[in-house]
């Protein structure tokens, strides 16, 4: 096992690196940039390192700096967290050749699953449905044209290298296919460096149901059951929860048993997951993996009981994954908010700022994942999340009149959040039903200019 371990990521996740590193005896170093400078999870850690300015490219998306902190450090391992270099695997190839263990999936595994296009190929080697599609990239307009006319409209024109809705157009006739293609081509290039895109049938108000993996360097590999991502707002997630609900039990274990052959297929170890649609009918299709530890994992934590950030710690080290399936069970519900200090009432402008009231909720089975607290900065250089508030409970509707008690027990004072927005879903018939699709929030609950 590594003594040491360099945490490459700030914020929350950063925080919760470093508590699992002591949790299992571990070092951990934490890096920040200029405007972190002083942050409260810097004093949690054993020894802090500043690798640059504030703007992300030049520190924490940094690669020489952070593996010479590593060094410098003696540091045996890198964990990146989410986002910033997490699914880089230039970064992951460039820590090997460094002798330090990066903690994710190996280089080879990432570059195949890398980007859409290549996933899918592997997802049907794997025999895992995919959404009917080009097979493979399109590269001119009557390629697009002859696709469209064959699947019927309406399709959607995906960045291959996408993310985030970014390179996404969808098109429901000739004209806007034409438009369309032209666009997502040019965004995915300027965004992406890369205009390649593909085409699939456009599915109508799909579910987006992830599957939790874990595998360790000897073959073996498990799920961890599903989240369900649904409720998003402008491709951000604003609520996960675990069992999705109304998903019969039989597609469940489809889909999960079809995640496992995938990861299998791909070559892949340590945490993943793996992105399904599921349309009206509980047809499911795998649309991309997501190769890193995700925001929303605390869910898979609170119903299965197991550690992940641990368990990739421990698959890194190179231990035997401590897990058979039949292990793994799903326990009552887990639903995770995440918090983010923005302004609803203001087109969700970011609220950056001091805190100067930070009262959060607590009680049996309540989680907060946080690095704010009184007195606490939110900068305005990074992401706005400033906690994640998850309630694990025996059923839906406990979790739920929970995640209300908490929602109006806490209290934040000096910036905007997102706490009254949430609030407002939490009282939503549609969503308290279970029955919301990714395009909820914007049909239902945001005014026609939000
Ligand atoms: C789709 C789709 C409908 N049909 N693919 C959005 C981001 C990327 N991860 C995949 N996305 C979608 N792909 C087909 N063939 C609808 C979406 C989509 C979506 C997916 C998941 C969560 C939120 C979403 C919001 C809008 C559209």
């Amino acid at each position: 096992m590594f003594s040491k371990i360099l945490v490459a990521n700030r914020g929350e996740i950063a925080l919760r690196i470093i508590r699992a590193c002591h949790d299992l005896g571990i070092e951990a170093v934490a890096v920040y940039s200029e405007a972190d400078r002083g942050a409260p999870w810097l004093d949690v850690a054993d020894q802090s390192i500043c690798i640059g300015p504030a703007v992300s490219s030049e520190s924490y998306l940094k690669i020489p700096r952070i593996i010479a902190a590593a060094e410098v450090t003696g540091a045996q391992a890198i964990h990146p967290g989410y986002g910033f270099l997490s699914e880089n695997s230039k970064f992951a190839e460039q820590c090997r050749a460094s002798g330090i263990e990066f903690i994710g999936p190996p280089v080879e595994a990432m570059e195949r699953l890398g980007n859409k296009d290549k996933s899918k190929t592997v997802a049907k080697a794997a025999k895992v449905p995919t959404v009917p599609g080009s097979d493979g990239l399109v590269h001119s307009e009557e390629e697009a044209k002859k696709f469209a006319r064959a699947v019927g409209y309406p399709v959607l024109i995906k960045a291959s290298a996408g993310g985030g809705g970014r390179g996404m157009r969808v098109a429901r006739d000739e004209a806007s296919l034409v438009a369309g293609f032209a666009q997502a081509r040019a965004e995915a290039e300027a965004a992406f460096k890369d205009g390649s895109v593909f085409l699939e049938k456009y599915l109508d108000r799909p579910r987006h149901v992830e599957v939790q993996l874990l595998g360790d360097q000897y073959g073996h590999v498990i799920h961890l059951f599903e989240r369900d991502c649904s409720l998003q707002r402008r491709h951000q997630k604003l609520v996960e929860e675990s069992p999705s609900p109304r998903l019969p039990d039989a597609v469940r274990q489809e889909m999960c048993a079809a995640a496992v052959r995938l990861a299998q297929e791909a070559g892949y170890y340590n945490a993943g997951t793996c992105e399904f649609l599921v349309d009206q009918h509980n047809r499911f299709y795998f649309i991309e993996v997501n190769a890193r530890i995700q925001v929303e994992h605390p869910v898979t934590e609170l119903v299965t009981g197991v550690d992940l950030i641990r368990e990739q710690i421990r698959i890194a080290a190179g231990e035997k994954l401590r897990y058979q399936q039949k292990d793994i069970v799903q326990r009552g519900h887990a639903i995770e908010v995440r918090i983010n200090a923005e302004d609803p009432a203001n087109d969700f402008r970011p609220s950056p700022g001091v805190v100067k009231t930070w009262r959060p909720p607590g009680g049996p089975g309540v989680r907060l994942d946080s690095h704010v607290c009184a007195g606490y900065r939110v900068p305005s250089n990074y992401d706005s999340m400033v906690a994640k508030l998850l309630v694990h409970q025996p059923t839906r509707d406990e979790a739920f009149a929970v995640m209300r008690r908490c929602l109006r027990e806490f209290r934040v004072e000096g910036i905007h959040t997102t706490i009254p927005l949430l609030q407002t879903i939490f009282r939503n018939e549609a969503f308290i039903a279970g029955t919301v699709d990714t395009t909820f929030i914007e049909r239902e609950l945001m005014s026609p200019k939000g």
